[in-house]
């Protein structure tokens, strides 16, 4: 077998700082012990340190520098062919009782599934160097923030752990010296990276993560699904907060007044887009900036739900970007960026399917081999990413780094659906918006590995990301709900509904702030709507549609409109859904079912 990941020997200075903490250290021994590492590089996040593994990975072609005049300081890392994606089937929560992980996750049982993985990792670091990741999740004084660590034998993943999480020093001197200080647990080795044996196992009760055989975004990135969202949703449940797969975005008014929402759309529906909108022509002086593109933490304060972005960066979609469906993010991954499974031109840049510009004659394709437009084949993975600091981001919030988070005037969720879901509409009351997040589908995407483009139900969008038994997590939303005196309206969007020809009907993107627009002047308490069997519905007049010439009244009617033949069909599955989940969901939402059958009978 050839190593995937060869030692590398630092110079003295590097690499060689342990922390303080004597479990951090003991735990550290434990997995040498286990591993057998070449030898341990302790990460202290510093410049010259990422200088270092940056030449080391480009030694050892873990990364290809790109074209320093054309994207400086930027390098393309292509995975194995086989490691391209979130693996939903190989991920598992391990609590001791599988009631407790509850019938949407894969269980197994924990003795079992550490004696399992530790004789996979048994010896596996042999010739590799183990690099141990301190990093902390949310900003430098919130008091949701989490500490973790992370072992890996992937220079990859350290680089990436840079760029997504406040890494390094900042997360010892918030553990300090305290044996008993809370922090996350993750060891992750590329194995021989086999889809066989490819596991992404979690310990909630022990606030631990293994991963194995994998070196792909989600997957490894520790922090990112594993913690901030699996640990993280078990974690909230348990001390009275929400972790959740959304993105935070302030939009501010000409006349200066600012909201904060908070979208849940699954992976690959149209986030990191949304977080970075940037409004048409029309709609001079109003301005959109970005707290999170993929996570928000929200808790309680003063009767309102106030959220942080744990993460530092954004790991994203690359095809579709371009400077017509999102400027802010071409800007932001023009230069520091690390890429995964892109493209290569002749010039050394990057290319994907969906950018500015005509096809370059000829590139490199994401698995590294000849390719031209006239080849069916696509260029970049479908999965191809980008990881960039957020501070990339020309339309970053000020308030990002606020430790308190920002006040959540709206929560929307959404899903990829081409037909019955409208354009929007909102919720009648947080019971009802939690009905609606909880019976949510989409369409599946390139995110996770599996068939694309088949509806299935993914509640608030956590679907493969809810770290306990989802009937506790949909009660734990209904228990929130109770606490807040202020709480933000709840929407639906669908950016994704086709017409009979099976064209998006709706021209999405920038165009989105018309449905923004919407939202927040339901939050003010103006904007009219239509009552309907399922929500509130904008009549078109409600919406400003002004200078949309792309689009037909009659497109208008049919992206508003509640079919009611379709709409049987959605109600029979959210029971089908609900009877799938094997008696666990809260009697409130069996109720809400019932009314909206109900309505929908008229
Ligand atoms: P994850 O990082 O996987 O969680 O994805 P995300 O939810 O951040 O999705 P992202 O914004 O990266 O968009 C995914 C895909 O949807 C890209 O190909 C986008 O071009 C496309 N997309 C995003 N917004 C819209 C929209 O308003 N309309 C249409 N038609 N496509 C969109
Ligand atoms: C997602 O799939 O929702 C992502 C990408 O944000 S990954 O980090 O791979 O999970
Ligand atoms: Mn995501």
């Amino acid at each position: 077998m050839i190593n995937p990941a060869p030692a590398i020997s630092p110079p003295p200075g590097i690499g060689d700082e342990k922390p303080g903490n004597q479990a951090v250290l003991d735990w550290v021994h434990e997995v040498e012990l286990l591993t057998q590492p070449e030898n341990i590089f302790w990460c202290d996040g510093s410049e010259r340190e990422n200088d270092f593994l940056i030449s080391e990975s480009l030694k050892q072609k873990v990364l290809i520098k790109l074209n320093d005049e054309k994207v400086p300081r930027s390098y393309l890392h292509r995975s194995n062919p086989n490691d391209v994606a979130r693996v939903e089937q190989f991920t598992f929560i391990c609590t001791p009782t599988k009631a407790e992980a509850g019938p949407t996750n894969n269980w197994s049982e924990p003795t079992e599934t550490y004696a399992k993985l530790h004789g996979l990792l048994k010896g596996a670091m042999r010739g590799r160097t183990m690099f141990v990741v301190p990093y902390i999740m949310g900003p430098a004084d919130s008091p949701l923030t989490k500490i973790g660590f992370e072992i890996t034998d992937s220079t990859y993943v350290v680089l990436s752990m840079r760029i997504m999480t406040r890494m390094g020093d900042i997360a010892l001197k918030r553990l300090g010296r305290d044996p008993k200080a809370e922090w996350n647990r993750g060891v992750h080795s590329l194995l021989d990276v086999n889809p066989e044996r490819r596991f992404i196992c979690h310990f909630p009760q022990d606030n631990a993560i293994i991963s194995v055989g994998s070196g792909y975004g989600g997957n490894v990135l520790l922090s990112k699904k594993c913690l901030a969202l699996r640990i993280g949703s078990y974690l909230a449940r348990k001390q009275g907060w929400l972790a959740e797969h959304m993105l935070i975005l302030g939009v501010e008014s000409p006349a200066g007044k600012k909201h904060y929402v908070a979208a849940a759309f699954p992976s690959a529906c149209g986030k990191t887009n949304f977080a970075m909108l940037i409004p048409p022509k029309h709609f001079a002086g109003w301005k959109v900036t970005t707290v999170g593109d993929d996570i928000a933490w929200m808790q309680i304060r003063e009767g309102r739900l106030w959220a942080v972005n744990p993460e530092n960066g954004y790991f994203g979609v690359v095809p579709g970007t371009s400077c017509k469906s999102n400027p802010n993010a071409m800007k932001s991954i023009s230069h520091d960026t690390l890429f995964t499974n892109v493209a290569l031109t002749e010039d050394g840049n990057v290319w994907w399917e969906g950018k500015d510009g005509t096809p370059p004659p000829h590139a490199i394709d994401w698995r590294g081999n000849d390719w031209t437009p006239e080849l069916n084949g696509k260029a970049a993975h479908p999965n191809s990413r980008f990881a960039t600091p957020m501070r990339n981001n020309p339309v970053l919030d000020p308030h990002v780094e606020d430790g308190k988070g920002v006040p959540i005037s709206a929560i929307i969720f959404g899903g990829r659906r081409s037909d019955t879901m409208p354009l929007v509409f909102q919720a009648f009351d947080w019971e009802h918006g939690t009905y609606i997040g909880s019976t949510m589908a989409s369409e599946t995407t390139a995110a996770a590995t599996g068939a694309v483009g088949h509806v299935r139900r993914d509640p608030m969008a956590m679907l493969p990301f809810c770290g306990y038994n989802i009937g506790d997590y949909f009660r734990h939303w209904l228990e929130i709900g109770k606490r807040l005196s202020n709480p933000p309206l709840i929407f639906h969007v669908n950016w994704f509904r086709k017409s009979a020809d099976g064209k998006f009907l709706w021209p999405g993107f920038g165009d989105n702030m018309r449905v923004l627009e919407w939202i927040i002047e339901r939050c003010e308490g103006r904007g009219g709507a239509a009552e309907s069997a399922i929500g509130y519905i904008p009549r078109a007049q409600d919406l400003d549609l002004d200078e949309l010439s792309s689009i037909s009244a009659e497109q208008i009617q049919e992206l508003l409109s509640v079919n009611a033949h379709e709409w049987q069909a959605e109600l029979a599955g959210h029971a089908e859904f609900f009877d799938s989940l094997g008696g666990v969901v809260p009697g409130e939402l069996l109720g809400q079912r019932e009314k909206l059958a109900k309505r929908l009978a008229g």
